[in-house]
């Protein structure tokens, strides 16, 4: 043998464990990456930014506080409707939310309605709208003034939402400013520059027979070639009867050709009240689940493709009584590691309550409530908050006010934050910051991890029902009537040092 041979296998194996040490630290890396959940191209395309609904992002460099009056920090604000509940989506330069018709952005399309805008994520330039008259039931089905409460979501040159009349609404993001009208539905009414196109609708009323109590808000998630929507099938005005128990809670639809593909109906007539909770998608247990909470107070995840159910789990004790004690699901599941976490509450309407907070292992099959739970807070009030899940904390807002900080692996409160005011947005999670709006108009900026430290206060003017959403540098607070694009200015005496180093 060459004597040259043992070097030479020295050598190369020294090459190898060099090789796999540093595809370890690239594979660490992107691990430690993976725990901020938005999409990494820097937009935040939908509710939650990516299909897991965990409310993180790994953008940099995003303001520790502003002042909206002299417009430190402040890129852009424009104006929307006078209520705005369709939180702000960011994708292909083009920024996207639901309010109402109270901005009368055009004179032609009066009245009470659901609107869509898109303006331009840089300059915040009004680009498009489309608007849905009222449905005709009133406030049973479609709640005056209320507007689309749905949060779009957006994929290449497609914009999915539901409309206040209960329809998934499948728009071209370029609106008519492309000169092109895109089908099959290429009669619409208003066909401007500033009008919105098209492509097709699938209404929940007329195909699957869903009667949405109050208004239909469902944020889509998209998983291949599906749009997973809950139906916000509920209780008719008397808050007794269910006109519908055999519509579905939530359907798939295809999302090139706007057909039916799966419906899903546990339910039937145990609806408690309404049905808002949007539905999250991602691999627990190595199946690509869709996880909702429905109508009659349980969670359940289903097979993405299919719809087959999968596991169950009721998130009320069972000797609790609707609606002093028993509560619906708002908040959209959040799934992390296998597991889902998801919070119960009653519309705002209801006031405050007792709470539930749960951690589920979704890798089992059945009825889990006994058998999946990892762990319950009742420490929290009820909620309508979707969580954000960071570096093993769990931050999980209550309709009475207080933010929780909790061990996501044992479910122990490490710390709460008192905002004096009612929650119904989420937490963001960004930049070692946690931002949260509430009702009085404030969004705190705190900092992130086991220590409570508060960094700023900010009051945008009017009530923050919405979430803070984060794209390309900037974050987008929407209060009830205007969005604000907030960034760092250079230089920016208002610039608080006190953010932290990112972990
Ligand atoms: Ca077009
Ligand atoms: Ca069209």
């Amino acid at each position: 043998m060459d004597s040259r041979m043992p070097r030479l296998l020295i050598a190369l194996s020294a090459v190898i464990v060099a090789f796999i040490i540093i595809t370890q630290l690239v594979s660490a890396s992107r691990t430690a990456g993976r725990t901020a959940s938005d999409p990494g191209s820097g937009d935040w395309p939908m509710w939650g930014g990516t299909p897991d609904r965990n409310m993180v992002s790994g953008a940099k460099n995003l303001p520790s506080t502003w002042d909206v009056a002299k417009k430190t920090n402040v890129k852009w604000v424009a104006s929307l409707g006078s209520q705005s509940y369709g939180n702000p989506v960011v994708a292909g330069g083009t920024v996207f939310l639901g309010t109402n018709n109270e901005g009368l952005r055009d004179p032609k399309q009066g009245g009470d309605r659901g609107v869509v805008m898109a303006f331009d994520e840089k300059t915040g330039e009004f680009l498009w709208q489309l608007t849905h008259e009222k449905l005709s039931a009133g406030r049973v089905n479609d709640w005056p003034f209320q507007g689309v409460a749905s949060s779009p979501a957006v994929e290449g040159d497609r914009l999915y939402y539901v409309s206040n009349r209960a329809e998934l609404v499948c728009a071209d993001t370029k609106g008519f400013r492309d000169d092109e009208n895109d089908g099959p539905i290429t009669d619409e009414k208003f066909k401007g520059k500033f009008d919105g196109d098209i492509v097709w609708k699938f209404d929940m009323v007329e195909e699957v027979g869903s009667h949405p109590h109050n208004l239909a808000n469902s944020s889509p998630v998209i998983y291949g070639d599906l749009i997973l929507i809950s139906t916000s099938n509920g209780q008719d005005e008397s808050h007794v009867n269910i006109p519908s128990p055999k519509a579905p809670s939530m359907v798939a639809v295809n999302k090139k050709t706007g057909k039916l593909v799966w419906e899903v109906n546990n339910v039937f007539d145990k609806i408690l009240h309404g049905q808002w909770s949007s539905a999250a998608v991602g691999k627990l247990g190595g199946v690509e689940q869709v996880v909702i909470g429905e109508g009659d107070g349980w969670v359940r995840g289903y097979e993405v493709a299919t719809g087959k159910k999968l596991w169950e789990f009721d998130t009320n004790p069972k000797d609790s009584v609707w609606p002093k004690t028993r509560n619906e699901i708002i908040a959209t599941p959040v799934l992390f590691d296998n597991k889902v976490y998801i919070a119960n509450g009653q519309d705002p309407e209801h006031g405050e309550g007792v709470g539930h907070l749960y951690c589920i292992d979704a890798t089992k099959r059945g009825d889990l409530t006994k058998d999946g739970l990892v762990w319950h807070f009742d420490k929290i009030r009820r909620s309508i908050s979707t969580g954000a899940l960071h570096d093993g904390l769990l931050y999980y807002p209550d309709f009475s006010g207080f933010l929780h900080c909790i061990d996501a692996k044992t479910g122990k409160e490490l710390w709460q934050h008192d905002l004096f005011a009612a929650i119904w947005g989420s937490p963001l999670v960004a930049d070692g910051k946690v931002y949260l709006g509430d009702e009085d108009g404030d969004v705190v900026i705190l900092q992130a991890g086991k220590e409570k430290k508060l960094i700023a206060e900010v009051n945008m003017g009017s009530s923050v029902y919405s979430s803070p959403v984060p794209a390309n540098g900037a974050l987008f607070i929407m209060n009830r009537n205007q969005i604000f694009a907030l960034a760092v200015s250079a230089g920016s005496p208002a610039q608080s040092k006190a953010g932290g180093s990112r972990q």
